[in-house]
């Protein structure tokens, strides 16, 4: 009877992979759209697949000895055993190597999303300054500079070109908030003081989710952003032209 339930345990590596089979194909990720989603994707299933066959290959191991020693057909008394140097040196170098591997695996990717000094060479395209509970949101213009007479004022709706380089200056004015475009795997914190640099590049129009990672406050549900994907460059100017005309009436 003990063996029996010892089996029971098999039920955690057996669950946790039809589960995982099954959710695959229904509660994924979104659709990437980034030109450097698809190198951050690679990585998540490469950390995947890495920590999916150890679980996969402990449990077994675990619910194999549970089940050889579990006292039924005179398997017998378990040894004390104190301690096995080679068996640690094992598990400690095994990992330390895995996470060596996957150390150099995620630098370039890395280095192009987050470091600024491999940033496309763009001026930036807008400020979005992230407050309890909305993205504000200032587009440089023409000129290409930020705080300008040729400044356009948006809320919670970004828009840009398809296929360019945008460059973001990221702010908050209260609290910690996190810009998150689930569809451009980009997701940066805005913290207060600071303007944090964040770039990508779309590759399809469409309006994608804006949304913020950061527990902020009550109404942190409803910090809920667009990201409105031009079609062409003059899409996205047309918008513009037609957005400045109407802040202009509305003075
Ligand atoms: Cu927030």
């Amino acid at each position: 009877m003990k063996r029996l339930w010892s089996l029971f345990f098999l039920a955690i590596p057996v669950g946790g992979v039809l589960f995982f089979v099954y959710s695959r194909n229904r509660w994924w990720f979104p659709e990437n759209v980034s030109t450097f989603g698809g190198e951050i994707d690679n990585l998540f299933n490469l950390i995947l697949w890495i920590t999916g066959v150890v679980f996969v290959l402990t449990e077994l191991t675990l619910a194999y000895f549970l089940f050889k020693y579990s006292g039924d057909a005179g398997a017998g008394k378990a040894r004390y055993v104190h301690g096995n140097h080679a068996a640690e040196m094992a598990w400690t170098a095994i990992p330390c190597l895995i996470l060596l591997f996957i150390t150099f695996s995620q630098m370039g990717t890395w280095k192009k999303v987050k470091f600024r000094s491999h940033f496309p060479d763009v001026q930036p395209f807008a400020e979005v300054t992230a407050g309890q509970f909305e993205w504000r949101i200032r587009y440089a213009g023409a000129d290409g500079k930020l705080h300008t007479a040729d400044d356009l004022a948006g809320l919670n709706d970004l828009h840009v070109p398809v296929n360019e380089n945008i460059l973001i200056h990221l702010k908050s004015r209260d609290v910690l908030h996190s810009f998150f475009l689930p569809h451009l795997r980009l997701k940066q914190d805005a913290v207060p003081g600071m303007t944090i640099p964040v770039w990508f590049n779309a590759m399809k129009a469409d309006t994608y989710d804006l949304v913020c990672a950061e527990l902020c406050g009550w109404g942190h549900y409803k910090m809920r952003g667009r990201l409105s994907v031009h079609p062409t460059r003059e899409a996205y100017d047309a918008w513009f032209q037609e957005a400045a005309a109407q802040e202009e009436r509305a003075q």
